[in-house]
């Protein structure tokens, strides 16, 4: 009995902190995903009509690469666990956190995954890059270095990946170190990187909190609205491909059939 039971019902509800109603704006419109102030219009009918198809069950792959120490794990502890602990280290074994949204309605998941150290030698497995949708470039505002490093981190995240597919954000942590006229002096270089590679720009303070739940919001709407939008649109040509997947489906059965006569194991 239990096996017919959708596997969403059985998950406890998501956390009221992580209810999205309205689209969160963007930190600087300068260096923005887009600008506009509310969800695209068709992806809120979508929701309200429950017209999203198997979006409330898809998790987004987000990856968070950068210099060691530049504050990337203290950023998702921040945010998953509300938490800042100087200490912390990555447990090796654990890959990624994943945190659960509502967002319009609509249950959304993000894979938050996070290195257990490996960016100090440079060599990042394939598989923490492979099949992400999100690609968080972390970089400290207090390190001019760490910025230019942004670069590198970003071709070998895009390596794995089909660039067209990835939502890129460019993160200056560990705001609460800098001085206002030091930090906006690095941000004019931040934002001139970030408008080049296409990236949403922010700056965060994981000590403080500051801009990190906002941040977050911000990722989990962007992808979910991109998400359901492609959804929109596999739907609307789904009449055709239908028709052509029905034809091959057959045909390939047929042969298949054929082929296996012989002998079926090997
Ligand atoms: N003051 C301050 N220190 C931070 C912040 N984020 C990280 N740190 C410190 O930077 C160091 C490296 O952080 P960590 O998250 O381990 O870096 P990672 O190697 O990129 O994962 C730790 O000592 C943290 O305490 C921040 O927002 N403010
Ligand atoms: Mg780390």
């Amino acid at each position: 009995m239990s096996a017919r039971v959708p596997a969403m019902s059985v998950l406890p509800p998501v956390r009221r902190d992580r209810i999205i109603a309205q689209l969160p704006q963007p930190f600087r419109k300068e260096a923005a995903f887009h600008t506009k102030d509310d969800f695209n219009n068709k992806v809120k009918t979508a929701c309200q009509e429950q017209r999203t198809g198997t979006v409330g069950f898809k998790i987004s792959k987000v990856i968070v690469v950068g210099d060691l120490a530049v504050g990337k794990t203290c950023l998702i502890n921040r945010f998953c666990k509300d938490a800042f602990d100087k200490n912390y280290k990555a447990t090796i074994g654990v890959d990624f956190e994943m945190e659960r949204f509502e967002v319009l309605g609509v249950p959304f998941s993000l894979q938050l995954w996070d290195t257990a150290g490996q960016e100090r030698f440079k060599c990042i497995a394939s598989t923490y890059y492979r099949g992400a949708q999100i690609v968080i470039i972390v970089f400290d505002v207090n390190d001019v270095a760490s910025l230019g490093h942004t670069r590198q981190w970003l071709e070998d995240a895009l390596k794995e990946n089909d660039p067209t597919g990835v939502q890129l954000f460019l993160v200056g942590t560990k705001k609460d170190l800098s001085s206002p006229a030091q930090y906006s002096q690095i941000e004019q270089d931040a934002l001139k990187i970030a408008k080049e590679i296409h990236a949403e720009y922010w700056a965060v303070s994981s000590m403080t909190g500051e801009n990190v739940k906002e941040f977050f919001f911000r990722v989990a709407s962007l992808a979910f609205e991109t998400n359901v939008l492609a959804e929109l649109e596999k739907s609307g040509s789904r009449q055709i491909g239908d028709i052509v997947r029905i034809n091959s489906t057959s045909n390939n059965l047929y042969t298949a059939s054929k082929k296996k006569q012989p002998g079926c194991c090997q």
